[in-house]
């Protein structure tokens, strides 16, 4: 029995990656930058999308959003309020989006209209990471108010990313939060190869930092 469900697994995995590496050749054909924000719940994905994109458009590059969430359309209306276009991808049961449902959403967009897509993943830091969708980069947002042993507890997703931000600088001390630690146990898991920035959308404090590292 344990033996068929990781078959199972690996079969819906290895479908996963061919439909991914289709959206990628997509995207490109296109000449479409897509960036995946990953991340718990609550750590900031939909408020750095809109600031990504709002910087990403004052350079006269024109951007989208799929907002990915399991129910409802929160996330895709505080998108176009801010003036970014944004399709809603809602996932039902599951707790990430997989690249079938990013497929389909692609599907409802003009990709002629856009230089940039953004794709917010649903909020979790376990399941996601074992779905790529084609992405160029895949970022992880965590932030400061989840405590300090994100990275201690869920070493896979950040293995998984190309990207690490910490979000919500400005409010660390509030939370008690020693940002140090966090930024700390990053560089021992990737082996200080990789770095994790520090930021916050609110204030936008470390932005700039990321728009750059994201080639944006
Ligand atoms: N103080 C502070 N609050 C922030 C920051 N970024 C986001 N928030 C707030 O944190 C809350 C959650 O932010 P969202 O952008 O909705 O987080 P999310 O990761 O998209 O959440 P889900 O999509 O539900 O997983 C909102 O009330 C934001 O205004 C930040 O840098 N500083
Ligand atoms: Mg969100």
């Amino acid at each position: 029995m344990h033996i068929v469900q990781v078959g199972m697994e690996y079969d819906v995995l290895k479908e996963n990656n061919r439909i991914a590496n289709s959206n990628y050749r997509l995207l490109k054909k296109n000449g479409i930058k897509a960036i995946e924000l990953m991340g718990s719940i609550g750590s900031g994905k939909t408020a750095l999308v809109i600031k990504l994109a709002d910087r990403v458009r004052k350079k006269g590059l024109r951007a989208c959003a799929i907002a990915g969430d399991v129910a409802g359309d929160d996330d895709q209306r505080r998108m176009r309020e801010s003036g970014l276009d944004a399709v809603n991808c809602n996932t039902g049961r599951e707790c990430h989006l997989d690249a079938n449902l990013v497929k389909r959403s692609l599907d409802k967009i003009d990709l002629d209209l856009y230089d940039v897509i953004f794709i917010e993943n649903v909020g979790n830091l376990v399941c996601p990471a074992d779905f790529p969708l084609g992405a160029d980069y895949r970022v992880v947002v965590i932030s400061t108010t989840e405590g300090d042993d994100m990275v201690r507890k869920h070493h896979d997703i950040f293995l998984h990313s190309d990207v690490a931000i910490l979000n919500k600088m400005d409010i660390a001390d509030a939370v008690g939060v020693d940002p140090e630690v966090i930024l700390g146990d990053y560089k021992k898991l990737t082996g200080g190869l990789k770095t994790m920035y520090g930021c916050s959308a609110r204030t936008e404090e470390g932005m700039d930092e990321i728009v750059s590292v994201l080639g944006l």
